[in-house]
């Protein structure tokens, strides 16, 4: 029973030392529900969840959206504060310049940066590519992807200095309108990536659901 110590010790995403489960236990598991940002632009109610499970050396994915832009790819991530402090989702009145869009950047102040795709794969943390979910006709999508735990806690140790996944800590965030969308320059982007590809359009706080 004891034999899973060492593989959990390593991977263990709230940074503690996991006991193996005992039988009938649950897994640890987090969730987040989503609602929707930037709403009154996008003449739909984005909304759906996403779930977290360990299962042995992976981390089980599992994100449903109703409710977006339909036909388009949407980038997804966890955001999260490199310093490990709390990130909440942004609100409607963090529109710090006043051009009724919530962007990018006005998120950071209370979500930080984007941290975590989920893409093809989310352990690699490469954030530009296009091998994000792709909504249906009518605006739905599902995305479900088993993360290699330990590779992903490499790459994210590396690029945030000795620092763990910590889920409960962190948001999703969901993006992306069409590309004739017609946004102001005032809505800021991530580099050269056009801003109707990173604006926010729904977002969920991530929380420990199984009891520790
Ligand atoms: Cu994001």
């Amino acid at each position: 029973m004891i034999k899973h110590i060492s593989i959990l010790k390593c991977c263990g995403i709230v940074g503690s030392v996991l006991l193996p489960l005992a039988a009938g236990a649950q897994a640890e598991t987090y969730k987040a529900h989503l609602t929707g940002i930037n709403e009154s632009k996008l003449g739909s109610k984005p909304e759906g969840d996403a779930t977290f499970t360990v299962v042995g050396d992976n981390l089980e994915v599992h994100i449903t959206m109703r409710g977006v832009p339909r036909d388009i790819e949407h980038w997804e991530h966890f955001h999260g504060f490199p310093d490990g402090r709390d990130a909440t989702c942004v609100t409607p009145e963090m529109d710090a310049n006043h051009d009724t869009y919530i962007d990018l950047g006005e998120t950071e102040v209370v979500s930080g940066t984007t941290m975590v795709p989920f893409n093809d794969k989310p352990e690699e943390m490469k954030i530009p590519t296009h091998t994000y979910p792709h909504a249906s006709a009518k605006g739905d999508f599902e995305y479900r992807k088993l993360v290699p735990l330990k590779q992903l806690a490499e790459t994210f140790g590396k690029t945030y200095s000795g620092q763990s996944i910590d889920l409960d800590r962190r948001v999703v965030y969901i993006h992306g309108v069409p590309s004739d969308s017609g946004l102001p320059d005032s809505v800021h982007s991530l580099g050269t990536v056009p801003s109707h590809v990173t604006i926010p359009i729904a977002c969920g706080k991530i929380e420990r659901i199984d009891t520790p």
